[in-house]
């Protein structure tokens, strides 16, 4: 009888130690995916909003894209090697534009440049970049001084959706 209570009882702990376990690895689980749907929220949050302060205009088009919810397409001041603005006539106006485009293609946040073949290289070059994975939903709202983003991260892991969304109100360039 002892035996059988001594049985019954170390499975009954055994079972809440294991409940806890699980449970723990559960939420440490959600949170480690949160912070990563987060990062990769942020980061492109980052990217977009560098890029925006630089930008001297929104296009409505350019080169096959055209801004819309989920493309914006900018001009940007062509730069030299070291990051300034090629101004070879010293007269404080950029001498060349080059365009650059984010767009939402499936998940992934892409980031293409488009250099200015006409002048001059001088570092810079065409390239698409992959700035973000997971991105569910991109939302630009072009104004005529200021963009309005509003991005969400999600994963789903184990039938369960996480999901990040962020926002951010960017300035263009000298507006
Ligand atoms: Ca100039
Ligand atoms: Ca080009």
């Amino acid at each position: 009888m002892e035996i059988i209570v001594s049985v019954v009882l170390a499975s009954f702990i055994f079972g809440i130690i294991l409940f806890l376990y699980l449970g723990s690895q559960r939420s440490f689980d959600s949170s480690r995916i949160y912070s990563d749907i987060y990062a990769d929220a942020r980061l492109a949050l980052d990217w977009m909003s560098k890029d925006i302060k630089w930008a001297t205009q929104v296009l409505s088009a350019w080169g096959g894209y055209t801004t819309s919810t989920d493309c914006l397409v900018m001009e940007i001041p062509s730069i030299d090697t070291t990051g300034d603005i090629i101004d070879a006539d010293g007269d404080g106006i950029p001498d060349d534009y080059d365009h650059l485009i984010y767009q939402l293609n499936s998940t992934n946040l892409e980031r293409i440049m488009d250099a200015d073949d006409t002048v001059p290289n001088k570092g810079r070059s065409d390239h698409t970049n992959v700035i973000a994975n997971n991105i569910s939903s991109l939302i630009f709202t072009a104004k005529s001084s200021y963009i309005v983003i509003e991005l969400t991260a999600s994963r789903t892991r184990l039938n369960r959706l996480y999901q990040e969304t962020l926002n951010s109100v960017v300035k263009l360039r000298n507006k």
